[in-house]
């Protein structure tokens, strides 16, 4: 397999030259590294530059005008790599954090899984040089997304990851959303939900050697608020979740049918075919809004409510209510009944049924987005 090391860098002409050299000396003949740099300002580009020679046709680099972030570089980095021919890429930091005598191992497990994540947080992998505070925002950073996510990844903020190209074409890497400390909490659930095989293997992360962190209270926080949006987003909507969502809404929607229901046909004795189509276009259109903003949020998460949707919406629910209308009917000239709502509850019942199926397949069906 021929593999592509991606480096994304922003002033790390302290270690870069070194950095690269030692890469070198831990990949195969065939690998290739891409050095993706955003203009720093103390001259790394030039230093890779200098280098090439010493690789030749081994040692890319692609010149970014400023600085975009992490994301951007290596979402840059894909996108360059994907026209050539490499099989597999490796993310990795420039700063020896990340350190290449790994390299080899992560090579091996890429044989036989999707992904392979230099893992901290598993039996062998740690961290060194970090203080208790740091340690602790960062074990706690990653726990917070493991629980928020329901994602099983125990190093999800870590930066030393492989890929397989077939892996990263299955993440819908055109719709990622962040753009910072969350790109590999994000990239790593997109893995995920995509089901692609996973492997951790432990590494030991020593803090970097040269140059400064880029690490503050601000991106902190921007990440923990962006696990919310990317699991909003990005989350695979179980159709249990899906269904259960669907029937309180609908429940919601039964309450708000009924209670017209009964007072325009029960108290006030109008006929019940009519006032249940109020009552239907009433309660539809609070479903439509609630089943947008939450049941099948996560294929609507691009889109504002519309006038065609809901249009799209009450057509699938007529489909329901020609059902609704049957049951009542049937119901009502066949049994003797205290109220006339428990006729409509039945039919109800046999309507949201029939809703569901085509409101999900149909009205919320998710786009082309991945
Ligand atoms: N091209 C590019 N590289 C970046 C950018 N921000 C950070 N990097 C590089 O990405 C790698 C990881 O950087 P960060 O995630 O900021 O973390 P760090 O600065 O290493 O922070 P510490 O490890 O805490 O010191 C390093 O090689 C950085 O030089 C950016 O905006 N553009
Ligand atoms: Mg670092």
């Amino acid at each position: 397999m021929k593999m592509l090391v991606a480096v994304p860098t922003y002033n790390e002409a302290p270690n870069i030259e070194a950095f690269t050299k030692s890469v070198f000396e831990h990949i195969p003949q065939n690998a290739e590294i891409l050095v993706i740099d955003d203009n720093s300002p103390d001259g790394t580009a030039a230093l890779v530059e200098n280098l090439m020679p010493a690789y030749p046709a081994r040692l890319h680099m692609l010149n970014r005008p400023e600085k975009q972030g992490l994301a951007a570089a290596y979402l840059a980095a894909f996108a360059w790599g994907f026209n050539r021919d490499y099989d597999v890429f490796l993310e990795m930091d420039a700063d020896f954090s990340h350190k290449p005598e790994y390299i080899p191992a992560m090579l091996e497990a890429i044989q036989n899984y999707d992904v392979v994540i230099g893992s901290r947080n598993i039996t062998g992998g740690g961290v060194e040089g970090w203080s208790a505070i740091r340690n602790m925002i960062s074990k706690g950073g990653s726990l917070y997304s493991r629980i928020v996510l329901g994602c099983p990844i125990k190093d999800l903020t870590g930066g030393f990851n492989m890929w397989r190209k077939t892996a990263l074409e299955q993440l819908g890497l055109r719709n990622i959303i962040s753009n910072g400390y969350s790109f590999q909490v994000e990239m790593k659930y997109r893995s995920f939900c995509a089901g692609c095989s996973i492997k951790e293997i432990p590494i030991i992360f020593p803090d970097r050697k040269y140059g400064k962190s880029k690490m503050s209270k601000e991106i902190f926080l921007e990440a923990a608020i962006n696990i919310w949006k990317i699991k909003k987003d990005v989350g695979n909507d179980s159709g249990i979740d899906q269904f259960v969502k669907f029937a309180i809404t609908g429940g919601l929607g039964t309450i708000t049918n009924l209670l017209i229901f009964y007072i325009c046909a029960d108290k006030l004795s109008f006929p019940e075919i009519p006032v249940s189509i109020g009552c239907f276009l009433i309660a539809g259109t609070q479903n439509y809004v609630i089943n947008h903003k939450w049941s099948f949020v996560q294929n609507t998460a691009h889109e504002t409510l519309s006038v065609g949707k809901w249009i799209l919406f009450l057509g699938a629910s007529i489909l329901g209510l020609c059902v609704n209308i049957l049951v009542l009917q049937a119901v009502l000239s066949h049994f003797v009944l205290p109220f006339k709502f428990i006729a409509q509850g039945c039919g109800i019942a046999a309507g949201m049924a029939v809703n569901f199926m085509v409101t999900k397949l149909v009205v919320f069906k998710k786009g082309k987005r991945q």
